[in-house]
């Protein structure tokens, strides 16, 4: 985790700052990282980065929109070097606060203030709840951190004042499985798979929020939410009703592939690993030009990385036990071939 005086260093940017710009990841730990800052400072723009593996260079059309005098970047592993190239010649600093490995180059990185947890990987929206301390941000702080399987150390203190939210002495794999707060990380999740004007109309409510009743409860202003979430949480159900149909139960390693409109293979193979925890599960969304690939399980992140290493164009990466990784569809079979030489051979 970060010490104190980093903590301190981030907070003395953002109070400095008059018109901060935060990028953060599209999922729930990036969201609530987002909305605990901008709730505590009362100020600021925010974009969801839907680019991968890095934050693209196409943002820097924002940054010239919204001029701000500080780029915040969370929970987001890469950024692009003309993004930081662009930031740097009109003198605006980054501020970039993460968790994951990141594969930028150095001297990129050196060009921004860079703050991460890695290895120890404490996810972004704990980070940011730890930066200000309020008490009225602590649930989105759990929302997030159970959205990135994470139990924070405030988590016992919130469970004894809300256990029909977040039962004591639970795991984070088993409460995002679970529990009302699981429940809620997916759906907020899922909400941010929605047009650019929906997730505003959500994200402008959060702002407000003072506790997951007033996002659960159905009104004028989480109508769309609970309208999208619901759509898509039922997709969900379908796809894990298909995996449990078709797997062989005799194997180890657990795939599954399925397309559609949206991409939810990282809630599909947390939902997967809960059910098969001695499994490796390897979840596919097959796109016309690239499938998008959960890994979960034990050596996760080596598997992913052997796997896509002799594949031109794959990218993947993540932490020690869930992994993401993008692999264009001509190469989809050599990948599958991959891990049945590695998983059959190695592990
Ligand atoms: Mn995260």
């Amino acid at each position: 985790m970060l010490n104190a005086n980093q903590l301190t260093q981030i907070r003395d940017q953002l109070e400095t700052s008059q018109n901060p710009l935060f990028f953060y990841d599209n999922d729930v730990d990036g969201l609530c990282s987002f909305l605990i800052l901008r709730r505590s400072l009362d100020r600021g723009r925010g974009v969801t980065i839907k680019s991968f593996p890095d934050l693209g260079e196409q943002y820097i059309q924002k940054v010239e929109e919204l001029n701000p005098d500080l780029i915040i970047v969370l929970d987001k592993a890469e950024v692009s070097e003309k993004f930081v190239g662009h930031a740097k010649i009109n003198n605006i600093p980054i501020l970039w606060i993460d968790h994951h490995e990141s594969k930028t180059r150095k001297e990129i990185i050196q060009q921004t203030s860079y703050f991460t947890t890695f290895p120890s990987a404490e996810p972004t929206s704990y980070i940011a709840q730890k930066i200000f301390n309020r008490q009225q941000d602590i649930w989105l702080s759990i929302i997030g951190c159970i959205g990135d399987v994470y139990l924070p150390d405030f988590a016992e203190k919130f469970s004894k004042q809300n256990p029909d939210l977040l039962p004591l002495n639970i795991n984070a794999f088993t409460a995002l499985q679970t529990t009302t707060i699981g429940k809620i990380a997916r759906k907020l999740n899922f909400g941010l798979m929605d047009t650019t004007t929906n997730i505003l109309g959500l994200i402008k409510y959060l702002f407000n929020c003072n506790s997951p009743y007033d996002l659960l409860e159905e009104n004028a202003s989480t109508k769309q939410f609970h309208k999208r979430s619901n759509q898509l949480e039922e997709f969900f159900q379908k796809q894990i009703e298909k995996a449990e149909t078709h797997f062989n139960k005799n194997s180890k390693v657990l795939f599954f592939t399925y397309s559609g409109n949206t991409s939810m293979s990282s809630e599909i193979s947390n939902n997967l690993a809960f059910r098969h925890p001695d499994s490796l599960i390897i979840v596919a969304f097959l796109r016309p030009e690239k499938a998008n690939i959960s890994v979960r399980g034990k050596n996760a992140l080596e598997i992913t990385r052997a796997a896509t290493k002799d594949i031109l164009g794959a990218t993947g990466g993540g932490h020690c036990e869930a992994t993401g990784a993008m692999v264009p569809i001509s190469d989809f079979e050599k990948f599958k071939e991959n891990i049945k030489n590695l998983t059959t051979t190695q592990y």
